[in-house]
């Protein structure tokens, strides 16, 4: 008898009624949804392994979305919101310890060490292996196990992948279908032989002896672990974000680089846009920032400019792969939006705003007394009285904040005013621009386009950043983040920047342009020198104009930057000086930078592309020669 036989099914009577009533799903989710015998063992296996009460495999219906929405307001996991003014939507409070990332119990497990390089936390995976083993074991008695199958990008696309989460978490289940195509036609296409990729996730909170469950199970102890080499992911401990949702950066990123760099294509932490000029000419735009540094912000952006239309594509991760033609085209894996509240408001980020309308599940923002959701930034009055994200009574001179930091709306990306219909071809858009960026409040000017694609590898491989409150840790403090790529790149980053490198040796002439763009800049009085948000259209069709050879620009020693009248500044104030100061470049202060790059560069040893020491080289040869003019 296999482990699944031996399994209660949903019409079994010894239901723990403290956890999921899994009687209320539909009889179909006992019973496998595939003959595919690789599935088959690995549930199996897994389900031996961790001992569920019950195995749930997912159909992806809107009417299973809602039972396991409705079981989990019973629990109390999900609070539903005022149905008149928030229809369809819940909120969630998390464990005050499950809040965030955790990058330092985030893992790479390749048989060498070099191969995941210095940047990266790495464990062997025989020794990964015995240490997740009792962890799992048994970590899912008396809850359910639900089978998740999904497909980044379109089902069955070009560019798309498959995988399968496996996770006693519903709270992830109803994140995932937002996130995801999840469903059975996803799990449809997994067919043996094929490649897919095999995620574990469990909170590691076991319910015994009938116990009753708590709001927001996880464990204090925590691993977040990749073998890229057999494309596994299994995660311990948590129930947030991309420590959950093994979709996003555990596949999308940190799987999939690994699976990129194979197969001469990129995954990237980028947003995909689309910018559309008075004279009705279209391009594409990918842009890699830091967590929560304005992807989502940019990939919405209403313009200030007349007649320039921008629609979204997506907000946080894009695969790239040159087409037939010979164009790099990409597409958004993902089919949701899991972004930052605070600082989102009409003001800010209207189309965001307009896209949570209802169908959203909110986690860790405020509740307000009406049964809505309230954050810092999403009006200008707070309201007089809220209940916090902990679950207290807050009021504006509290002293706290309402929400935390890294509170998150989960929301279908069918839902965003401004999506574009290209959202969902499956062999995505042609790239016209790649801009990197950071939150630098001092030295990176508004917007530098690189020299060529050479310079503007180095240009994303040297990106510093603050820190967000994305990821645990201390907010503000000034990083090494690649390509926004730090804590996502699932391999070596100096063999990752190598890729890079070649990626535009086979696009040659057909490669799109690289920029480097910041929005935070700030002045010596701590206020940002850009007013950024829709204002940042100026920046984009400065960009745009660039890669159509209708401006000149001016060469500094960083790169190209706007010459003076090029960036369009019709209808909006902004001081001489701060226009200046955005664009400073301090020639010491650049080759302080360029001796922190060199002690970087050097804990990757030879594995660094000759190419990025030459530009180090010759961007240093270009300060100097500046310092003395
Ligand atoms: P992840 O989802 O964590 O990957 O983040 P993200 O890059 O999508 O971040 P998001 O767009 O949600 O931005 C996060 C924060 O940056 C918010 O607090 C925004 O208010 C702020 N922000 C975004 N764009 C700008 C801008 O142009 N200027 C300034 N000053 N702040 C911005
Ligand atoms: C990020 O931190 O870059 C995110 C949020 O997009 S999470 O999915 O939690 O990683
Ligand atoms: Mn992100």
């Amino acid at each position: 008898m296999t482990v699944i036989d031996s399994l209660p099914t949903r019409t079994d009577q010894q239901m723990n009624p403290a956890h999921i009533h899994p009687e209320k799903l539909t009889d179909a989710g006992a019973s496998p949804t595939t003959t595919n015998p690789d599935v088959l063992t690995w549930v199996e296996e897994v389900a031996a392994l961790t001992q569920p009460d019950y195995i749930h495999w997912c159909s992806g219906t809107q009417d299973e979305w809602s039972l396991l929405a409705e079981e989990l307001v019973a629990t109390g996991t999900l609070i539903p919101l005022n149905k008149n003014l928030r229809p369809g939507s819940f909120l969630a409070r998390s464990h005050p310890n499950d809040v965030a990332r955790v990058e330092d119990r985030t893992f790479i497990s390749t048989e060498r060490e070099t191969d995941a390089g210095p940047t990266n936390n790495w464990v062997a995976p025989d020794e990964m292996r015995q240490t997740l083993k009792p962890l799992f074991s048994g970590s899912m008695r008396g809850r359910t196990m639900y089978v998740v199958p999904f497909s980044m990008g379109p089902v069955g696309g070009d560019i798309s992948q498959l995988g399968i989460q496996l996770t006693d978490s519903p709270y992830a289940v109803l994140n995932m279908r937002i996130m995801t195509r999840m469903g059975q036609l996803a799990m449809d296409h997994i067919t043996p032989g094929i490649e897919w990729v095999k995620t574990v996730h469990s909170v590691g909170a076991p319910l015994l002896n009938d116990a009753d469950d708590v709001e927001w199970p996880c464990n204090d102890t925590k691993y977040i672990c990749h073998f890229p080499e057999t494309l596994e992911v299994w995660s311990f401990g948590s129930g947030y974000g991309g420590n959950a949702l093994l979709s996003k950066k555990c596949f999308a990123l940190r799987i999939a680089t690994v699976m990129a760099r194979k197969d001469g294509w990129l995954a990237e932490h980028m947003l995909l846009l689309k910018l559309t000029s008075p004279a009705g000419k279209v391009f594409h735009i990918a842009a890699a920032f830091p967590s929560a540094c304005g992807k989502t912000n940019l990939a919405m952006l209403k313009p200030t400019l007349p007649g320039w239309n921008v629609e979204t594509i997506g907000d946080d991760i894009a695969w790239l792969r040159p087409g037939t033609d010979g164009q790099l085209r990409a597409i958004n894996p993902e089919a949701g939006f899991f972004g930052v509240a605070p600082g989102t408001g009409y003001d800010t980020n209207p189309v965001a705003m307009n896209s949570i309308w209802g169908n959203t599940i909110f986690t860790n923002v405020a509740l307000t007394d009406d049964g809505d959701v309230w954050w810092e930034g999403m009006t200008k009055t707070p309201p007089a009285h809220a209940i916090d994200w902990q679950g207290n009574d807050w009021t504006p001179d509290s002293g706290r904040l309402a929400a935390h930091p890294n509170s998150r709306f989960t929301v279908p990306i069918k839902q965003c005013p401004t999506l574009a219909e290209e959202w969902n071809e499956s062999d995505g858009v042609p790239i016209d621009a790649i801009l990197f960026g950071g939150r630098r409040a001092t030295n990176v000017p508004l917007v530098t386009e690189s020299l060529d694609w050479k310079h503007g590898v180095f240009m994303g491989a040297t990106v510093s950043s603050e820190k967000t409150a994305a990821q645990e840790g201390t907010v503000g403090e000034l990083r090494r983040d690649p390509f926004g790529m730090l804590p996502f790149c699932g391999y070596n980053m100096a063999d990752y920047w190598s890729h890079w490198l070649s990626m535009g040796e086979l696009l040659g002439d057909k490669a799109p342009r690289i920029f480097q763009v910041n929005w935070f800049r700030k002045g010596d009085d701590g206020r940002f020198l850009w007013p950024g948000f829709g204002e940042n259209t100026r920046v984009l069709e400065w960009v745009v104009r660039r890669v159509s050879g209708e401006v000149e620009g001016r060469a500094v020693s960083v790169g190209t930057v706007p010459a003076p009248g090029e960036l369009n500044l019709e209808g909006m104030t902004i001081p001489e000086r701060d226009l200046e100061e955005l664009f400073t470049v301090d020639p010491e202060l650049w080759l302080a930078e360029c001796d922190l790059t060199e002690a970087y560069f050097a804990q990757f040893g030879d594995r660094i592309p000759t190419a990025l020491r030459e530009q180090l080289a010759d961007l240093h040869e270009r300060l100097e020669r500046s310092a003395h003019e």
